[in-house]
This record gives structure tokens, C-alpha cells and sequence, in this order.
């Protein structure tokens, strides 16, 4: 039966991860994966979640199947968070809003149903992209092609070849933006050119997918969430997932959801009833406890200001340990200007590294980031950011 299997290529990211653990190299510093550490590097719980896991341990209540689309006061504390308590489309019910497995599971549910919708319709995503978003799309059956997004010779977005590539793009064709802290780069656009992307989008009846994996980490979460009110008031119908795997720190719980902008109520309950088939032929319902911590914070005034209070911290001290890296980078004697880092914003910077300076930070130094040059910046910290610049220095 299996003689003929072919074995498959590693995750690029999470094979990093299995190299990293083998290495027996003591100073080694693991910038491969996006995961959030503190400056102790150390994976944080945090308080807002500890707090409501307390409170659900002193009252345990049993465990009994979801609904398919999860936790109800979930699923509206999400729409509140990624479209503001206020907005139209939620007062007036035309979101459909279902809880998914991590942000992963939202761009699987809202894929294999864009599927059934068009076939035929191709895909694009940027270049370059979560690896990922070319997996997941692919395996739901799509063509996936990119549209320009990252210029390395300038250490910018190329945005005129982003908008040309949107432009060129077939009536009904999935663009999947990154709603801010774009992952691989660092890089976002700007709120005009947001505007711009919004009006290509709505010429030339595109689809926008808006995978939401960072929101808090940009600017705030309020301000990160704004792009997604422009593509609603733009009156377009529209699709969110977001992930708090990194936002809450629960990343091994899974806490995802998936949102539909519909034109009306009647139209989100079909939509709803879809997204429903979907879920229920692939994994039936979704489970029940990191849906219900995060719903337990969200929906509590006091924890909901604790969680805040930490992602802001998670926030600044990603902020602070960039400037601490352009710093020593120069301390360190790199003569090129790294300030670019600075500029760049969420978990990632794309350092302009090669491949070869890559793998010498992995073998000779321990230090491990992408072959693409990504380094997550959301992993350094007081005590291993020298060495970190004294190993790039060593290597440029
Ligand atoms: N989208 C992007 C851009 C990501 O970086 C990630 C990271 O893991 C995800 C989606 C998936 O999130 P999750 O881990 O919650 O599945
Ligand atoms: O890009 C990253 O590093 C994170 C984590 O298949 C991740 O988004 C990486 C690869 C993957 C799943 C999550």
C-alpha cells in the first residue's frame, strides 16, 4: 500500500525548530520559529489566562460537544475585537463568525468553503508569504500564484508592483492580505496605500482574505484592527481569520476563528450554515478550553484590561529589543545602516542576510533563523542580544 509513498519536505519553519533542539551548541538562540518569549526566554503564560483558568478550575463543569461553530460568546467577542461592538455589520448580523482551530484552521474553513463557492477562481498571495498560505490553499484545491509585495535591493514593500499585480488580476481571483505585521518581512502598507488596495479590490471584484495573526502587535489592537473597517465600509464582503496563538500566548491550544463579511443577515446565515458543513466533514466540532479562556477574557471587563496591559508589554519590549539590535549591530562593527529594523514592525524582521550568512549563524554561532533571512525579533532579550550581534557581525 505504501511502497510508493514519497516522502514529503520538512516545514521549512518548524524543521528549524527540530535542528534548533538537536544542537548541542550552549549559547544557542532559537530566532527561527514566530513565537513570543520574555526577556527570560521563557514562553509566557499570561496573567489574564492563568486568572480565568482559576476561576474555571474553582467551578469545573463537564465537557460535552460544541456547537459547530464553538463557543457562542466566542464567537461575538471576536466580531467585537475584529470589527468594533459598534460596527453596522455586527449590529445588524451580517457577519458569520465561526471559532476554528488557530488561525490555521480559519484559513482552512474559509478556503475549503471558497471553494465550493468558485472553483475555479485562482489565488494569490504575497511574495513572499507564510509558507503556509500557499500550502493551505493549494490542498483546498486552488491554483496559488503571488502578487509583488516585498523589494529587497530598496528594503521596502514595492507597492506599485503590488497594486499592478492586484490590478492585472482576474474578476473573483482570492487575495490574501496580511492584515498587519506582514509575516515573512516586517514590512506593512500604509493607510493610504491600504486605501488603494481597498479601491483594486472593489474595481476589479476581487475576493480579500485578511489573515489577522498579530493584531496588537503592530500599533495596537484597535489600530491594527481599522484595515478590516476600511474593507467594510468599502461595503465589500470579506473574510478575517485571526489567530491568538501569539496575542494570548496559547499557542498549543489552538484559539482561532473565522469571520464572513456577508451583504445581509439572511446572506450570513447561509454563509453560516456552510462554514458549518465544512467544519462538521472535517474535525465535527471545535474543542472546548482555549475558546473558553479566551471567551472567559474577553468577555470580562477587569481580565479584558489585564490582557491589554500584557500584549502591550509583549508589544514594547518587541520594540525595544529592535532598537537594542540596531544598537548592537553597530557596537558590534557592522558598518551597513540597520535602522531599517527599526522600521519594521510585528514578531519579524527580514535582516537581508543570504543563505550562506544564514546557515554560518546556524553552524558556526548556534543562532537560528530562516534561510530567507527572517530572524524573529520577538525571541531576543537582554541576555543573548550581544551575542546575537556579535554573530551577524561575524557573518556580514
Ligand atoms: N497566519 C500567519 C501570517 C501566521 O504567521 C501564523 C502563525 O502561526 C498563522 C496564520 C497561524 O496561526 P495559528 O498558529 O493560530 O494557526
Ligand atoms: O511563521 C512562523 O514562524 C509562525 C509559526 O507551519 C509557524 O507563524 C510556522 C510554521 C508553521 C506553523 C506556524
Amino acid at each position: 500500500l505504501f511502497t510508493a509513498v514519497e516522502m514529503a519536505p520538512r516545514d521549512p519553519i518548524l524543521g528549524l525548530n527540530d535542528q534548533f533542539n538537536a544542537d548541542t551548541n550552549p549559547n544557542k538562540v532559537n530566532l527561527g520559529v514566530g513565537v513570543y518569549f520574555d526577556d527570560n526566554g521563557k514562553l509566557p503564560l499570561l496573567k489574564c489566562v492563568q486568572a480565568a483558568e482559576k476561576a474555571m478550575m474553582d467551578k469545573p463543569t463537564a465537557r460535552g460537544y460544541l456547537p459547530i461553530d464553538g463557543i457562542a460568546s466566542y464567537d461575538s467577542a471576536v466580531k467585537t475585537l475584529v470589527f468594533g461592538a459598534d460596527s453596522e455589520v455586527v449590529t445588524s448580523g451580517r457577519v458569520a463568525t465561526v471559532q476554528a482551530v488557530g488561525g490555521t484552521g480559519g484559513l482552512k474553513i474559509g478556503a475549503d468553503f471558497l471553494k465550493k463557492l468558485n472553483p475555479d477562481a485562482k489565488v494569490l498571495i504575497s511574495d513572499p508569504s507564510w509558507e503556509n498560505h500557499k500550502a493551505i490553499f493549494t490542498n483546498a484545491g486552488f491554483e496559488v500564484g503571488t502578487y509583488k509585495y516585498y523589494d529587497a535591493a530598496n528594503r521596502k514593500v514595492n507597492f506599485d508592483g503590488m497594486l499592478a499585480d492586484l490590478n492585472a488580476a482576474a474578476p473573483g481571483t482570492i487575495v490574501v492580505l496580511h492584515a498587519c505585521c506582514h509575516n515573512p518581512t516586517g514590512y506593512d502598507i500604509t493607510a493610504e496605500q491600504w486605501a488603494k488596495v481597498i479601491e483594486a479590490v472593489k474595481s476589479r471584484d476581487l475576493v480579500a482574505f485578511l489573515d489577522m495573526a498579530y493584531q496588537g502587535f503592530g500599533q495596537g489592537l484597535k489600530e491594527d484592527g481599522a484595515v478590516i473597517g476600511k474593507f467594510v465600509a468599502a461595503g465589500l464582503n470579506i473574510f478575517v481569520s485571526t489567530s491568538f496563538s501569539k496575542s494570548f500566548s496559547l499557542y498549543g491550544e489552538r484559539v482561532g476563528a473565522l469571520s464572513v463579511v456577508a451583504s445581509d443577515k439572511d446572506e450570513a446565515a447561509r454563509v453560516l450554515s456552510q462554514l458549518k458543513i465544512v467544519i462538521r466533514t472535517n474535525y465535527s466540532n471545535p474543542p472546548t478550553h482555549g475558546g473558553a479562556v479566551v471567551s472567559a477574557v474577553l468577555n470580562d471587563a477587569a481580565l479584558r484590561a489585564q490582557w491589554e496591559e500584557e500584549l502591550g508589554e509583549m508589544r514594547v519590549r518587541i520594540k525595544a529589543m529592535r532598537q537594542k539590535l540596531v544598537d548592537g549591530l553597530k557596537a558590534a562593527g557592522v558598518k551597513e545602516d540597520m535602522s531599517f529594523i527599526t522600521t519594521q514592525i510585528g514578531m519579524f524582521s527580514y535582516s537581508g542576510l543570504s543563505k550562506d550568512q544564514m546557515m554560518r549563524l546556524r553552524s558556526e554561532f548556534g543562532v537560528y533563523g530562516t534561510d530567507t533571512g527572517r530572524m524573529c525579533v520577538a525571541a531576543l532579550n537582554s541576555k543573548n542580544i550581544e551575542y546575537v550581534c556579535k554573530a551577524i557581525a561575524a557573518v556580514v
